[in-house]
């Protein structure tokens, strides 16, 4: 029995970390069995994040060590078909997405005012409401710490932007005109760049990262490939896509 402990769906996304996103897609791909729990939340989270996973008693935390289980347990190899030269590509694109494109999304969507109360701020909604502020200011602080200590947090937006554009035009000119990142089928980094384009897609937040998006027609219809192969539930992002 495998339970993946999520955020749940927000913002017309599946969910709002495009971590969480990922380990589900995984899931998809390989066609096991699972249920979201979206009510544990932080308190069991092993490295304190989501998402992590529980398999029959055995919990991991992060999406790349859920993938790395996945493969292990259930001989399942999500690169199939990928030589090394393909493998060592996709993991490179895998970690700009999640350990640089990332960090200029959370800048859109934590530290422009506007994003902030439209998104992150109803996820506090369930503070009570005279701690709510204190609970909120602090969180925000947390964050806006991480991106100083990750580095990202020290530019100014127009530079967080640019470096986060160009991280979205390599994906784009990579993606090309195949139908998934690394050919015909889709293969472990798609769980990633899949989560990455429809989060940045998503209409709620203004941000020039969705723009940078939207003028690669490659990149919104892939989105709308994806959902419809992994979502076909989910007619938001396939809207977006459109
Ligand atoms: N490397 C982790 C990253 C997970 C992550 O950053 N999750 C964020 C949401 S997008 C989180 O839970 N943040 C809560 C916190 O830092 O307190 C993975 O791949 O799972």
């Amino acid at each position: 029995m495998i339970t993946l402990y999520a955020f749940g769906p927000a913002f017309g996304l599946p969910d709002p970390s495009p971590f969480v996103t990922k380990a589900e897609v995984l899931l998809k791909m390989a066609g096991l069995g699972y249920t979201v729990d979206t009510a544990t939340g932080f308190k069991k989270a092993p490295k304190g994040k989501l998402p992590y996973l529980e398999d029959d008693g055995e919990i991991v935390g992060d999406s790349t060590f859920i993938r790395w289980h996945l493969e292990k347990k259930y001989g399942i190899d999500f690169d199939r078909g990928l030589d090394d030269e393909q493998r060592a590509v996709a993991w490179a694109f895998e970690r700009m997405l999640e350990d640089h494109l990332y960090w200029a999304v959370v800048h859109a969507r934590w530290m422009d005012d506007l994003n902030f109360d439209k998104g992150p701020r109803t996820f506090f909604q369930r503070v009570p409401a005279p701690m709510r502020q204190v609970v909120v200011a602090m969180v925000r602080r947390q964050i806006r710490r991480a991106l100083h200590g990750q580095g990202m947090g020290r530019h100014s937006r127009e530079e967080i932007v640019a470096l986060g554009t160009r991280s979205i035009d390599a994906g784009a000119d990579f993606l090309s005109d195949k139908p998934f990142m690394m050919g015909s089928e889709p293969a472990g980094v798609d769980a990633t760049a899949f989560a990455f384009t429809a989060g940045a897609l998503c209409p709620l937040f203004e941000t020039p990262l969705r723009s940078a998006v939207e003028r690669h027609s490659n990149l919104k219809r892939y989105a709308g490939r994806m959902a419809e192969r992994f979502y076909p539930e989910h007619t938001e992002i396939a809207h977006w896509a459109a």
